[in-house]
């Protein structure tokens, strides 16, 4: 079928070729110039534009027609004001669109070359110039106060009693946290972020954890960094070369006996290092790439202690709020009706959560949280219901092209009904408790989130 549509297309593209050729054969013969057009030609060219302008606004509307409604009902408060909102716009450039077509087209149908008749020399008109000013501006104004009354309720103050809920984003996953009983979210701090604390959240334990983790992966390090065999040996004929200099310095410079104690102390210490078995041999990119790695990791050390020394008694508050905190992957859940207030931050780059059911989008930006609010009305089963398909899902899609798997970047959403909610909230592991047992992850994804997990450490301590 393709090779046939091909076939159709060169076929016809070879005719086309041929008639010009014909033409122009016969305008030679005639003795005209190729570029003297008759006036039959342009009537029929006048014509056509019309012909064009008719079908042009047939496939116009059969397009509106055929995928105008291309979103479900909006299933949240503010969703019927942003539809509305898209539905007055789109009135206003439609009517623009065929006024304007309408124009073009017919003018230059009306008005095509005639020999007899001279154009009319029309330089400016004020009032013209008023009316396409005036009228642009009074609709644009109208667009812009519609759409900053719209913006303003989804980003407005949200009432105290609403649900606080934190979406974190990843390359490439989502995760939800729920503030815990107290409704309060505990403190995150980026530097805390491993396996076991993806969310970075600061909770006494987890900087104990944190530190102890480094401690380890430096006492390794500065082991291997300074058992390195050439670096030791080189140490050693330095110090021998201070003690027994092999050409006199004849300065007469006599060394302190203080000065030479610590030398032999150190050459003892520099022997029975090269003679304890332990010693590694390193090429020098090594050498320098462990010695790099022992700086990020004291630095890192330091940022945390710094978390610590950030008036630790007025935080303690705010750290014991993280022990509540429930986080849950793969999705989550919101109670219908109720008012929800969306937290957004990034660990990497700019992401987008996108629910288009709820008629929302917001920006994930690292270091600056987001947030905006809104009320869902349709639960998961009635929406099953209206939408005739038992399969429907709520989904938060990442809409900013992040990298490699930004396609596969989603999280559903259930929204239940206040009792459904609770009974689910209830089952979802407090952080501190969850601490304790392995994190949930799917063993197919385990994988690709720990190599995720793995390389998003190495750009923290880096
Ligand atoms: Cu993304």
């Amino acid at each position: 079928m393709k090779l046939f549509i091909l076939l159709v297309v060169v076929v016809g593209i070879v005719a086309i070729a041929q008639l010009a050729r014909v033409y122009e054969l016969t305008a030679r013969l005639r003795k005209t110039k190729e570029e003297d057009i008759s006036y039959a030609d342009n009537r029929l060219n006048a014509k056509l534009w019309l012909l064009f302008m008719v079908l042009f606004y047939a496939g116009f509307i059969a397009l509106i027609v055929k995928y105008g409604d291309y979103l479900p009902v909006s299933a949240s408060a503010h969703g019927e004001g942003v539809d509305k909102l898209m539905d007055f716009n789109m009135y206003i450039i439609i009517a623009v669109f065929f006024v304007v077509n309408t124009l073009l087209f017919v003018f230059a149908s009306k008005y095509y070359y005639r020999k007899d008749r001279k154009a009319k020399f029309f330089p400016h008109d004020n009032r013209l110039e008023l009316f396409w000013t005036i009228v642009p501006s009074i609709v644009l104004a109208v667009i812009i106060i519609f759409g900053l009354r719209t913006w303003n309720e989804m980003t407005g103050e949200a009432a105290p009693d609403a649900l606080r809920v934190e979406v974190y984003a990843k390359q490439f996953d989502w995760t939800v946290r729920y503030p815990g009983d107290n409704n309060e979210f505990g403190l995150a701090n980026y530097n805390l972020i491993s396996t076991t604390n993806p969310l970075g959240i600061v909770t006494k334990e987890g900087i104990v954890e944190s530190l102890e983790a480094i401690e380890t992966e430096l006492a390794t390090l500065k082991a291997d960094v300074e058992n390195e065999r050439g670096v030791l040996l080189r140490e050693k004929a330095e110090i021998e070369e201070e003690l027994h200099p092999s050409h006199g310095h004849g300065d007469g410079h006599e060394m302190s006996a203080e000065r030479k104690a610590h030398l032999e102390a150190r050459l003892h210490e520099v022997e029975s290092a090269l003679n304890s078995g332990n010693t590694t041999v390193l090429s020098e990119e090594a050498y320098e790439a462990k010695k790099d790695k022992i700086s990020r990791l004291e630095r890192h050390i330091q940022r945390i202690m710094e978390i610590e020394d950030f008036s630790y008694e007025s935080n303690l508050r705010a750290w014991e709020a993280g022990t509540d905190d429930r986080i849950v992957k793969g999705e989550f859940h919101l109670p219908v009706r109720k008012e929800v207030e969306f937290i957004f931050r990034s660990r990497d780059v700019i992401h987008s959560a996108y629910m288009p059911h709820f008629r929302a989008q917001m920006n994930c930006v690292p270091g600056v949280p987001t947030r905006f609010k809104m009320i869902p009305t349709i639960t998961t089963d009635s929406m099953r219901l209206v939408m005739n398909n038992p399969e429907f899902d709520y989904i938060l899609l990442c809409n900013k092209v992040c990298g490699a798997a930004h396609f596969n970047m989603a999280i559903k959403i259930v929204i239940d009904t206040p009792e459904q909610y609770e009974a689910w909230l209830k089952e979802q592991a407090e952080y501190v408790a969850k601490e304790e047992t392995a994190p949930a992850v799917e063993p197919e994804a385990a994988e690709s989130v720990e190599v995720v997990v793995a390389d998003s450490q190495t750009a923290i301590v880096e």
